[in-house]
């Protein structure tokens, strides 16, 4: 089936909502990153306004090259804090539209909106709707890309920035993607730009004409993935979940802790509880973090890369366990453990991510089943006799 997908892009980011907050920096080359220190400071930009672009300046610049670029231009401390409200603001409107969101960074998100067509239009629609709606609300502008999948979409958004729309039409990605340059393939960075060019190749077209094979034997597997890029192929789900890059549950214990039955069966429960979104969301992950804090606020997180994919709680919780592990200290009192699994991925996305990663048979099978009593009594009906501590104690939880 066709999808729609918009990539959705604020302008400028902070640099906007600088200008949109201090109307006297409006139209001047605003510079957001650490102090210049008069052309001595040694930190970055972290982004700047489209009128200081024209001097050069950009992000991950050292901020005394943008000094000496552009002393003239107006130097601000970024504000974390509210960059953060305004995204979630964004991503709020966004939310209108379709919950088939996936944030990918702090100004940036993918939506499918297949199935919102119906209700709200079709992708230039809904795309014009939502930059109408970021700009009387929030007083700021986004550039949006629509096309049939994620790739195109994000490409189509980068475009025509700043305000930009570009729609892709279906059955015209060549056309669209032919002329620009390969660096605009995600995967290609400098260094294998420069190999591409001096395999002659400048343009996606020349690239997206070469045979398959001719790439994977030039390129091995990184060969074969641009080529289904330029060919306008990329049959990536947006994973609404990933807006949090995660998938997470934690628990404050009613009274700080060091009983360490009472953790295990906690972590158990959160373990599982995780491993059911996982499942629901159609998603498997590949790393495991532990999120711990003590009774005097000190928190700590570890994580673990899982060898395979993983989406049970058979495989994430002796992880997670094992994280605990090593940072229980005797005597020291526990107040909140978490639990969280990253790195997520399509279960249907990659068909080599499910051959080489499926669990065994065994595993799903009783993941199903569980799946299944517990959408039937609720989160807590089940728990696997074998994993539970002896002495687990259940009435503590929030
Ligand atoms: P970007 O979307 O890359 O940039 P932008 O929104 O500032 O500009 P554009 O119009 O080209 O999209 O990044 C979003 C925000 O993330 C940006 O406003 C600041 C921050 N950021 C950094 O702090 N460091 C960096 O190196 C980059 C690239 C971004
Ligand atoms: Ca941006």
């Amino acid at each position: 089936m066709n999808r729609t997908i918009l990539h959705v892009d604020m302008d400028a980011f902070y640099a906007a909502v600088e200008q949109r907050d201090h109307p006297e920096f409006k139209g001047k080359p605003v510079i957001v990153g650490s102090d210049p220190k008069g052309g001595k400071g040694r930190g970055i930009v972290a982004t700047c306004s489209y009128e200081a672009r024209k001097f050069g300046v950009h992000s991950a610049q050292p901020i005394s090259q943008a000094w000496k670029l552009c002393p003239q231009g107006v130097y601000v401390r970024p504000d974390m804090e509210k960059y953060g409200r305004v995204s979630n603001q964004v991503m709020r409107i966004l939310l209108e539209f379709t919950d088939m969101l996936e944030q990918v960074s702090i100004d940036e998100a993918f939506l499918d909106v297949t199935g919102s067509a119906a209700l709200f239009g079709f992708g230039e629609e809904i795309a014009r709707k939502i930059k109408r709606r970021i700009l009387e609300e929030l007083k700021l502008t986004a550039s949006v890309g629509v096309a049939q999948n994620k790739f195109i979409a994000k490409v189509a958004s980068d475009l025509k920035k700043p305000d930009g729309l570009v729609v892709v039409e279906p059955g015209r990605e060549k056309e669209f993607l032919d002329p620009l340059p390969i660096g605009r393939l995600w995967g290609v960075g400098p260094k294998m730009e420069s190999q591409l060019k001096r395999m002659g190749l400048e343009s996606i077209g020349q690239l997206a004409n070469l045979s398959h094979s001719d790439m994977v034997a030039r390129l091995g597997k990184n060969g074969a993935h641009i080529w289904q890029l330029a060919q306008g192929f990329d049959d990536r789900p947006v994973l609404p979940e990933e807006g949090i890059k995660s998938i997470s549950h934690e628990i404050t214990f009613e009274q700080d802790t060091c009983d360490f039955a009472l953790l295990e069966a906690t972590l158990l429960e959160l373990s599982e509880k995780v491993a059911h979104r996982l499942r629901s969301q159609g998603v498997r992950a590949r790393s495991v973090t532990i999120k711990f804090r003590e009774a005097d606020f000190s928190t700590y997180t570890r994580r673990i890369s899982t060898p395979s994919s993983v989406n049970t709680t058979e495989a994430i919780y002796p992880l997670a366990r094992k994280l605990l592990r090593s940072l229980i200290r005797d005597g020291v009192p526990v107040r909140l453990i978490g639990v969280s699994a990253g790195n997520l991925e399509a279960e249907t996305g990659g068909r080599q991510m499910i051959l080489l990663d499926q669990p065994p048979q065994k595993d799903r099978k009783l993941a199903a089943a569980l799946d299944d009593i517990s959408q039937r009594f609720g989160d807590h009906a089940v728990i696997r006799a074998t994993l539970v501590p002896q002495k687990a104690n259940k009435g503590r939880l929030q």
